[in-house]
């Protein structure tokens, strides 16, 4: 097949998963077409299957807000006529599914008839999206598009509740690599980081607020007054210097490395024992699946998708959102017991493996040839 995939190029979830899913496909032989802004940030290589097509958005003086959607539905348009793609997938419904819908229109003009594929991933639904500023244009592009899918069950519920969708909801969760995830031999980084065998906590995010990335570090307090630790903030974001701050306030800063964005999360993990993931609202929790993959278990908030992941009292614990207290209590018990704690660690690979990549590619290939054969079935 020849796919068109849309994302945001950056670090974020949605753009992983994309790239991800891309890369995969292309490895299997179908030609993949990336249509963003920016290259994005795990498509630094040469592949014959992959190609990149850059959005640019011009900067004309009247424009106060430059027109990224109109941009990215010319590019749209483009790509789809002259390489002649046979299906648009496009990630994070903002504004990605109605600028897929408005080239769809135009294309409609040349006779070509597009199937639109929008995979919903999280804020796209439970914040942003469901702000009045958004929301008829997110139900609208939802209800057009030609299949929808969702990274959970808690995010398909969650958009009908909000939403007046009309449309099927697939769920297809989030996936691993477990080629790439997988615990890594690094114990000179080990040593380095603990020198002494504490135990090592550790946080990966964009640092925005709805992380909560400061129950994290009151969490670490809590934690290395009982039992000697180090904790590692991986990432970057609004709420990193509040972190900061945090930590010199609480007097832990020594014990806290903020390492900013890291290319290879895989290699900080393996030297990690225990992932901290306090999210408000999290819709999978990409970012704790890596850390199972990586034989790290999981002390979570119990909010949106994350107990479809972390099982309880099997892979980590989840706490009421805010619930410092009993995060510390449960991250205390599993790092206080050495059999304890690998019994959790094995748990945690053993989970992560039902998530392998070669088991959801096949089912995003099914949808894509349903979707496209359903899509031929109406013209
Ligand atoms: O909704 C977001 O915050 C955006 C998105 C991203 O691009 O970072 O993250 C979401 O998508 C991931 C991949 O599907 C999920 O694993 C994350 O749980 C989800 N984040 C939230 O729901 C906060």
């Amino acid at each position: 097949m020849k796919i068109g995939i849309v994302c945001y190029p950056t670090f974020g979830g949605s753009g992983v998963v994309a790239t991800e899913l891309g890369k995969a496909l292309a490895d299997k032989g179908h030609q993949v077409h990336f249509i963003t802004y920016s290259q994005p940030a795990r498509l630094d290589f040469f592949s014959e299957n992959l190609f990149y097509h850059e959005v640019s958005v011009s900067q004309y003086p009247l424009f106060d807000f430059p027109p990224y959607e109109l941009a990215l539905a010319s590019k749209l348009v483009d790509v789809v006529r002259f390489e002649k793609l046979d299906v648009l997938h496009v990630h994070y419904a903002i504004p990605h599914a109605s600028a897929a819908y408005m080239a769809k229109q135009i294309l409609a003009t040349y006779g070509i008839r597009i199937p639109v594929i929008t995979t919903l991933h999280g804020t796209d639904i439970t914040l942003v999206g469901r702000d009045v500023t958004y929301k008829p244009v997110v139900t609208f592009s939802i209800n057009q598009s030609d299949g929808v899918t969702s990274v959970s069950e808690y995010l398909k519920q969650a958009t009908l509740d909000h939403f007046a969708i009309t449309n099927e909801i697939k769920v297809i969760q989030n996936f691993i690599d477990l080629n790439r995830f997988s615990l890594k031999p690094k114990d000179h980084f080990k040593k380095a980081i603990a020198p002494h065998d504490e135990r090592i906590l550790v946080h990966t995010s964009n640092f925005r607020k709805v992380k909560r990335a400061g129950d994290v570090i009151r969490v670490f307090k809590e934690v290395s007054s009982k039992i000697p630790s180090k904790l590692l903030m991986v990432g970057d974001g609004q709420d990193r210097v509040n972190c900061e701050q945090l930590c010199r306030e609480l007097g832990i800063a020594e014990n806290v490395r903020f390492l900013g964005k890291q290319e290879a999360v895989e290699e900080i993990l393996s030297v990690s024992d225990l992932f901290i993931m306090p999210s408000d609202s999290e819709s999978f929790g990409l970012a704790a699946l890596e850390a199972m993959a990586c034989k790290v278990p999981v002390i979570s908030s119990n909010t949106g998708g994350l107990p479809e992941l972390n099982i309880e009292g099997v892979t980590g614990f989840l706490s009421n959102v805010g619930d410092v207290a009993d995060m510390a209590k449960n991250a205390i018990y599993i790092l206080e017991d050495e059999q304890r704690l690998e019994t959790f660690k094995e748990n945690a690979l053993k989970r992560a493996k039902e998530f392998d990549l070669s088991l959801v590619l096949p089912v995003y290939e099914a949808y894509y040839k349903e979707v496209i054969e359903r899509t031929k079935a109406i013209v």
